[in-house]
């Protein structure tokens, strides 16, 4: 497997690793997808009958058709996603693998042929791991990379000095991270320094008590949180910064506002089912994930409508060639298949190996490496 990713819609292939950051005017919403919280609706209640747990018929996945869908992207090379997802490739087939585990499916894929092209995107100079092969080092790729090693249990085969000193060099003294050497200032990077650092039991590679202090800083009067200082709530810097947090063990009382947060998450819940990332934005498959890997931390899961947000998920599958959309009739791509997948994982739904919300690694094998008792 070459690990090619699509990514016909919502344009990963710009925003990866791209920062998010500037968000002024929110877009119009579409006639028929209707942005007001479901919670703002009197029909809709804010929980669900089964304490988060979607309680919807497991044959709505469409699991073998989305099997072969990932298959068919990690070895098409002519397409044009391939060749626009060029950059990111090692994110790609951290989201088509773990996909695949999640699915029950990770010994379908071709492990050695995906470890033996990991070891050649490996920059052994600076200690981290690019987006293809010949590509600059990046911490975005090196905890893709990392969370892959895991995922087949070949921690082994990472230098873990080597990948926790290259965090550790990409910390200003203010805590913050860049995503490499050119700079770039983002919570993200915040959160896979510490994701990977932990992984690799060498969180004495960086300074875990300023890591978090800067996160800390990037929340808002809202409850949630930003890229950096002063930047806009988001939903996926929310999970970045919510994460990173009990990773560093910085998530003492006070510290998160878990009410004013909690609040902030089950209203991405619009009419549809659907979840969007901040308000007035259309729903969106991934928020699935970036909203409800949030809420599941605060152990506020059952603040969302798990059903509507199952069946929108499942409303956004290609019943012909498989994969998952970002929204109901547009293309599938991986990502978003990825991100669904997560998502019904993480409401319970049957048939679904549990996904664990802080790592996004199947849960037991956050568990096999010891970082979480049950
Ligand atoms: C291991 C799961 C995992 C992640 C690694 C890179 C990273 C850490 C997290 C990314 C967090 C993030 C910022 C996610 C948001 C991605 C996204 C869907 C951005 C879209 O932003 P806009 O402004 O879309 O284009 P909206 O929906 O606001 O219109
Ligand atoms: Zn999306």
């Amino acid at each position: 497997m070459n690990a090619a990713t699509t990514t016909a819609t919502h344009q990963i292939y710009e925003i990866w690793p791209r920062a998010v950051t500037s968000r002024v005017v929110p877009a119009r919403p579409m006639p028929d997808e209707d942005p007001t919280p479901a919670s703002a609706s009197a029909s809709a209640s804010a929980s669900t009958s089964r304490g988060g747990v979607a309680s919807i018929p497991p044959s709505r996945l469409l699991s073998s058709l989305h099997a072969d869908f990932i298959q068919r992207a990690s070895s098409d090379d002519d397409a044009i996603e391939s060749a626009l997802t060029d950059h990111l490739r090692v994110s790609g087939a951290y989201w088509g693998l773990t996909a695949m585990a999640l699915l029950g499916r990770l010994d379908e894929m071709d492990r050695d042929g995906v470890l033996a092209w990991l070891a050649r995107c490996y920059d052994a100079k600076k200690g981290g791991y690019g987006g293809n092969e010949g590509h600059d080092a990046h911490l975005l790729y090196t905890l893709s990379a990392v969370q892959i090693y895991a995922l087949f249990d070949r921690m082994d085969l990472v230098d873990a000095d080597a990948v926790a000193a290259f965090a550790g060099s990409l910390q200003r003294d203010d805590g913050s991270f860049a995503g490499d050497e050119w700079g770039e200032i983002d919570t993200r990077f915040s959160y896979c320094a510490l994701c990977l650092c932990k992984l690799c039991g060498r969180m004495d590679a960086i300074d875990v008590d300023a890591a978090a202090a800067f996160v800390d800083r990037c929340k808002n009067w809202d409850g949630g949180y930003g890229a950096e200082p002063g930047g806009e709530s988001h939903a996926g810097q929310i999970f970045v910064c919510v994460a990173a947090l009990e990773i560093a063990g910085g998530d003492a009382p006070g510290t998160i506002d878990r009410e004013a947060l909690g609040w902030w998450l089950c209203e991405r819940q619009v009419k549809a089912g659907g979840l969007n990332g901040r308000p007035e934005k259309l729903p969106d498959v991934c928020y699935g994930w970036w909203v409800l890997s949030a809420l599941s931390i605060l152990n506020k899961l059952e603040w969302i409508d798990a059903d509507a947000l199952a069946r929108f998920i499942l409303d956004a599958q290609d019943g012909e060639k498989g994969g998952i959309a970002d929204r109901p009739s547009d293309e599938p791509d991986v990502f978003h298949t990825f991100f669904g997948v997560a998502g019904l994982s993480l409401l319970g739904f049957e048939g679904l190996r549990r996904i664990d919300p802080t790592y996004a690694l199947p849960a037991d094998v956050v568990q096999r490496m010891g970082l979480r008792e049950t």
